[in-house]
């Protein structure tokens, strides 16, 4: 028997076919990361802590999800099904789309539906706004009835994936997104080879460490990591005193956020990726640009939870 407590416990299935990466998904809310090789594979309700929300979460195959009875009454119980579609080729989109139609009937209206457009790390993976313009997905966004949304995301590497997860949490729990959990201290974002092309800091009086001392340890030990567990797996989390820095790396830049011991990791790992994201932006405008503070404040700026924690002074250039 489920007690009070248990049941208030927003509850999702993840859905798709065999390949398109639910376990993957699934591993990355469990650990924050993935492992290489074959991720775990588990077959009930699995508690996992986002930020300060406490999931349960179950991965359904086909089959489950297409004949087991016990598996059409959960459907009608939970909160949110996350349906995850292989971008790798449009074969793989249709046959996704296909698959879908076939559940959604099943599917209470009251439930959201986030759809993870996954694997767009794929060089040759469908682009996002070809996969929003197909008519059958244009279908499902139209129903005015149902909470709806996806994202392009990438489970292997974790590209929006915590965006995405906000989304349907805060629709399953009534609750926005817990970003007041974060209290970003500073941010770094090293080239390759751990050379510092961005620096700032938000509370003048936190001491500012060398930031080349900082790249070169953090690329020494993402390359320790890559040679020990031979992997593409970087550090991700590292706790230090009051603080702890979420590392992140896309394409080639990796970002170290330093944020509070105790906030939430999966809002920081966010931020951090946002912040990445608004760097890139701007480095593919004009990648000869000087980033003086100014520069950097306007990145930082254009990130709602990032523009509360600047510091109002006025600026000076460094
Ligand atoms: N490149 C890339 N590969 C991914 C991504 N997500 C999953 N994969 C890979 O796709 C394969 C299938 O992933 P799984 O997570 O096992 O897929 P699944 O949906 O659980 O598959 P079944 O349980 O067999 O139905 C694995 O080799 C994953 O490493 C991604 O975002 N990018
Ligand atoms: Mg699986």
């Amino acid at each position: 028997m489920m007690s009070e407590k248990d049941r208030k416990i927003p509850q999702i299935v993840i859905l798709g076919l065999e390949g398109s990466g639910k376990s993957t998904v699934l591993n990355r809310l469990m650990f924050g990361t993935i492992a290489e090789g074959q991720p775990e594979q588990s077959t009930c309700f699995i508690n996992v802590k986002y930020g300060t929300t406490i999931l349960s979460v179950v991965e359904a195959g086909e089959e489950t999800a297409r004949e087991s009875p016990y598996f059409q009454d959960i459907l009608g119980e939970i909160n949110g099904v996350v349906f995850v579609i292989d971008t790798q080729s449009n074969r793989h989109i249709e046959a996704s789309f296909e698959y879908i139609f076939t559940l959604l009937d099943r599917i209470p209206q009251k439930t959201s539906i986030l759809f993870l457009a996954n694997k767009i790390d794929k060089p040759n993976a469908v682009p996002f706004v070809d996969l929003l313009q197909d008519p059958a997905f244009q279908i499902i966004m139209d129903d005015i009835n149902r909470s709806v949304s996806i994202y392009p995301i990438s489970a292997k590497t974790g590209e929006t994936f915590y965006t995405a997860f906000d989304w349907i949490i805060s629709r399953m729990t009534g609750r926005t997104p817990l970003r007041e959990d974060v209290t970003p201290r500073r941010v770094i974002i090293l080239q390759e080879g751990g050379v510092p092309a961005f620096d700032y800091t938000f509370d003048a009086s936190i001491e500012e460490h060398d930031s080349t001392l900082l790249g070169g340890l953090i690329s020494a030990l993402n390359i320790m990591a890559t040679t020990i567990f031979e992997s593409e797996s970087v550090m991700d989390v590292v706790k230090l005193g009051a603080m702890k820095m979420i590392i992140r790396k896309v394409s080639g830049w990796s970002i170290v956020l330093f944020v509070g011991r105790d906030d939430s990791e999966s809002k920081a790992q966010s931020l951090a990726e946002e912040i990445l994201q608004a760097f890139i932006e701007e480095r593919n405008r004009d990648p000869t640009k000087e980033m003086p503070k100014q520069v950097k404040y306007e990145i930082l700026s254009k990130i709602p939870e990032i523009a509360i924690a600047l510091d109002q002074e006025p600026i000076k250039d460094d």
